[in-house]
């Protein structure tokens, strides 16, 4: 016959039983492992050779996350793909970086990262090949001005999103916030007609940056200006080696640090036109266990 003491004994340990069994699914991170079997281990990265990509081969060493392989895609297919399994509700894992409207349409998360992999929040900064201030003074005095916000910016990046030429867009933002240009080109005398060479590589946030520089360049201070869109590479290869006169799409100081390393040395930073942009890898905010790169460790 059981007695007293024997039930109490098996009783408490059918609960030792199953607060083992929840600590150990929670300790060795049972429910959040399977975040790495859904997307079959794959983060969907963005285009080869930008910092993002860098940042986040560094991130799979730092995090010991050796089974997971970082697919190279394009600014244009990370979104794709996101709007993909957004609208089905499929879990992904993904580079992002902000300001980008992909904020604004979907509801996001940042995983933390507490290894600082990706760096406190940085700037963006705009950069000039040497001798442009002598050569062209009033561009240069303008560039060495211009900054501005993540939602100015942001006001032109949803206009492109929502279908505008990217030319309308910055026109557009420049007639709504006269003040603002004002300061940027106060006391400039425009010229008459001198060639610009921007360049910049087809991310948003630089695509929306750069055609506002643009307007400005032609429509208020004369230039003929043009904006080549490049790799990575190449644009900091043409501003170092002089072929490019200015670029808006420094991301600072972690982001393109390689790049700084090779060419900064040839090169005028003329410091920065935003402050507190931010990148990492991103999960939409329905996949509610996973918020820490480490969530993603097997
Ligand atoms: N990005 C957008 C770039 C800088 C701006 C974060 C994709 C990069 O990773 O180099």
């Amino acid at each position: 016959m059981m007695n007293i003491k024997k039930i109490l004994i098996i009783t408490s340990l059918a609960i030792a039983v199953s607060l083992t069994g929840c600590s150990a699914k929670a300790g060795t991170g049972g429910e959040t492992s399977d975040v790495g079997k859904q997307v079959n281990y794959k983060i969907t990265g963005t285009d080869p050779g930008s910092g993002l990509m860098r940042l986040t081969a560094q991130a799979l060493k730092d995090y010991d996350l050796s089974d997971w392989t970082l697919m190279e895609s394009s600014a244009a297919g990370m979104t794709a793909q996101l709007d993909r399994a957004y609208k089905k509700k499929e879990p992904i894992v993904f580079v992002a970086w902000s300001p980008h409207w992909m904020f604004n349409k979907y509801d996001l998360k940042y995983l933390d990262d507490p290894k600082l992999t990706y760096g406190e929040p940085e700037e963006i900064h705009t950069i000039a090949r040497l001798g442009l201030k002598d050569d062209h003074p009033v561009a240069y005095e303008f560039l060495d001005r211009f900054n501005w916000t993540s939602d100015d910016m942001g006001e032109v990046m949803v206009d492109i999103q929502n279908g505008m030429e990217p030319e309308a867009a910055a026109a557009k933002w420049v007639d709504e916030h006269e003040a603002k240009v004002q300061e940027w080109i106060e006391g400039l005398k425009p010229v008459n007609g001198d060639t610009f060479t921007l360049s910049y590589v087809a991310w948003d946030s630089e695509l929306a940056s750069t055609n506002v520089v643009r307007y400005v360049l032609v429509e208020k201070l004369g230039y003929k200006a043009e904006a080549l869109q490049v790799e990575i590479g190449p644009m900091w290869l043409g501003i170092a080696n002089g072929d490019v006169d200015a670029i808006v799409a420094a991301w600072l100081p972690v982001t393109h640090s390689d790049y700084w390393a090779e060419y900064g040395e040839r090169l005028d930073d003329l410091g920065a036109n935003m402050v507190n942009v931010k990148s990492g890898l991103a999960v939409p905010a329905y996949m509610e266990d996973v918020n820490s790169i480490e969530d993603l460790q097997s």
